[in-house]
């Protein structure tokens, strides 16, 4: 697909939103008739009204072209293998979006089921869009649909991409696969300046968009999608939608990031870390708040601001850019150069222990830290962040081969966690098991080259009993809490039926 950052301001027209963080996907053809189409934003990696440099620029295009805009959503039949975990967490922060943003912007909100590439141009013809918005994804099903959505799309319409997850727009920052993150931290920080500033506001419309959107039964949809996907539950600890998010970022920033620093990598303590991934993963907050909302804490803890910051903005830019130039960002093809060479000389080594899906998947090993790890995964939806490492590592050992390793990986992560199916975990996979991002170590079975971490090295590191502890009771509590939902319900039903007797 052609495409062409929006150097030359003439395709573009005035907007608020920095060019570079446009790219033209398509360039409409001018038309006759003078009088052009509606605005169309198709949102779906950055589901939020506040701090939206797509919906800024849907809007200010909109105003320019004084013609309404409106947001449209595409929901994809369990996309990635989604479950009731991030499909319910997900549609309860659009429920409330919906609300807001056709109550305060008096936007509408169009939401469509099946597949992007028919709903998403059927919908720009239908209304006579001469526009379409979209937001940014580097993963690769997102860019495939967005090809064949330029080809689908009449020829008057253009497309504009806007990197609204991102602070440095990914393509501005490197053009080429970074290898570590010391190569990628330069080319970010010199941009920095430009591009971590406050956010314009959003401009009142000129025009309205007039009647036409359905109304959404959001309680049966949630209702529908979570069934489905019922094998792994919503997690009631992590409250949706975006007003929530900047809730969680304001405690966080007062109250927990001066421990950032000192305590992220223990997993006993657990107030050290943000907790904010889910809310980013849907866009359901913008990286470039938390960034500006951290920033104001420098001068009281610079280390822990600093820390975070590199992690928020460097680690999770990186990750971006590796699904975007790595084709193979989820296989072992996507390895290193030096980690395909070591692990392919380690891959006949003989392994302590073959466990096969299911006995991962139930933690079943003969590990209890790693069981420990998969748990909290399962039944929590989130692992902490040193956790992660350690529990994809141990899967290279338990594994047949690397490939095999990091496919069961992926599996597992996406399923069960809420902030799965993301660029951050398929680079955090790659990193563990692969040595994408990283340094060779000295050399070891199976492992070769590639960084290891053992139980031992756990135990010196944190209270690994300590943490064995707190995900049985984590465990105990999600069950008790299971069961007495099933008992209201079932109480519930014999109350309806004595009812109907
Ligand atoms: P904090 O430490 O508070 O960090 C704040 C934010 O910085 C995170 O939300 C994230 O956006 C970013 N960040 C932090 N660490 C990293 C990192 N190593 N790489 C990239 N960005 C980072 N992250 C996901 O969002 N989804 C995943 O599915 C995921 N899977 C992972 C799997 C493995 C094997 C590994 C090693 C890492 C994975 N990560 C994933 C990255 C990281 O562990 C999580 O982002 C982090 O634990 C989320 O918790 P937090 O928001 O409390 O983190
Ligand atoms: N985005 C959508 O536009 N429609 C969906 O139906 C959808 C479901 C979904 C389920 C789980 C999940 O983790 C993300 C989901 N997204 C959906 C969001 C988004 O497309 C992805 O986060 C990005 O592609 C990641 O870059």
């Amino acid at each position: 697909m052609a495409t062409a950052t929006a150097s030359a301001s003439s395709l573009i027209g005035s907007t608020s939103v920095q060019l570079g963080r446009i790219r033209v996907l398509k360039q409409g053809i001018l038309q006759p008739s003078p009088k052009p189409g509606p605005v169309v934003y198709w949102m779906f990696r950055d589901q939020r009204l506040r701090d939206n440099w797509a919906l800024i620029h849907a809007v200010d295009q909109a105003n320019r072209l004084n013609v309404p805009v409106a947001v449209a959503f595409n929901l994809f039949d369990q996309f990635l293998g989604a479950k009731a975990r991030q499909l319910g967490f997900m549609l309860r922060g659009l429920q409330q979006l919906h609300s807001e943003i056709e109550e305060k912007l008096r936007i509408p909100f169009f939401l469509f089921q099946g597949e992007a590439i028919d709903t998403i141009p059927s919908f720009v013809k239908e209304c006579g869009a001469s526009l379409l918005v979209t937001d940014f994804s580097p993963l690769r099903q997102v860019r495939g649909w967005k090809e064949e959505i330029v080809k689908r799309v009449p020829d008057s319409v253009s497309i504009h991409e806007v990197d609204a997850h991102n602070i440095v727009p990914m393509w501005m920052t490197s053009d080429r696969l970074e290898g570590y993150a010391r190569t990628i931290r330069p080319k970010i920080n010199n941009l920095l300046p430009d591009y971590l500033i406050e956010f314009p506001p959003l401009k009142p419309q000129t025009k309205i968009w007039g009647a036409g959107n359905r109304s959404i039964d959001w309680e049966e949809l949630i209702e529908n999608e979570t069934r489905k996907g019922a094998d792994v539950p919503e997690v009631e600890w992590c409250e949706p939608g975006e007003i929530a998010a900047l809730e969680h970022l304001k405690a966080f920033t007062k109250t927990r990031l001066m421990n950032y620093a000192t305590d992220r990598n223990n997993p006993m303590k657990r107030n050290a870390i943000s907790g904010l991934s889910p809310y980013l993963h849907f866009g359901q907050i913008s990286a470039q708040r938390c960034a500006l909302e951290a920033r104001k804490f420098h001068k009281v803890y610079p280390q822990a601001v600093d820390k975070f910051l590199d992690e928020l903005i460097v680690w999770r830019e990186l990750a971006d850019n590796f699904c975007y130039y790595e084709t193979h960002y989820d296989s072992f093809l996507g390895a290193s150069d030096w980690g395909r060479v070591t692990l392919m000389d380690h891959a006949f080594d003989k392994r302590e222990h073959i466990y096969t899906m299911e006995q991962l998947e139930k933690a079943q090993t003969a590990d209890p830290l790693w069981n420990a790890s998969q748990l909290e995964m399962v039944h929590h939806g989130k692992m902490h962040g040193y956790m992660r490492m350690y529990w994809a590592k141990r899967i290279l050992e338990w594994t047949s081969s690397p490939q095999e390793a990091v496919e069961t990986a992926v599996y597992l992560n996406d399923k069960y966690h809420i902030d799965g199916r993301d660029p951050n975990g398929y680079a955090g996979i790659m990193w563990s098991i692969c040595g994408v991002h990283d340094n060779d170590f000295q050399e070891r079975p199976v492992y070769g080259k590639i960084r290891s971490m053992t139980y031992g090295g756990c135990r010196r590191k944190f209270d690994v009993d300590g943490y064995i502890a707190y995900v049985k009771k984590l465990v105990r509590d999600v069950k008790k809490r299971k069961g007495e939902t099933c008992l209201i319900a079932h109480r519930d039903l014999i109350t309806r039926n004595t009812r109907v007797l």
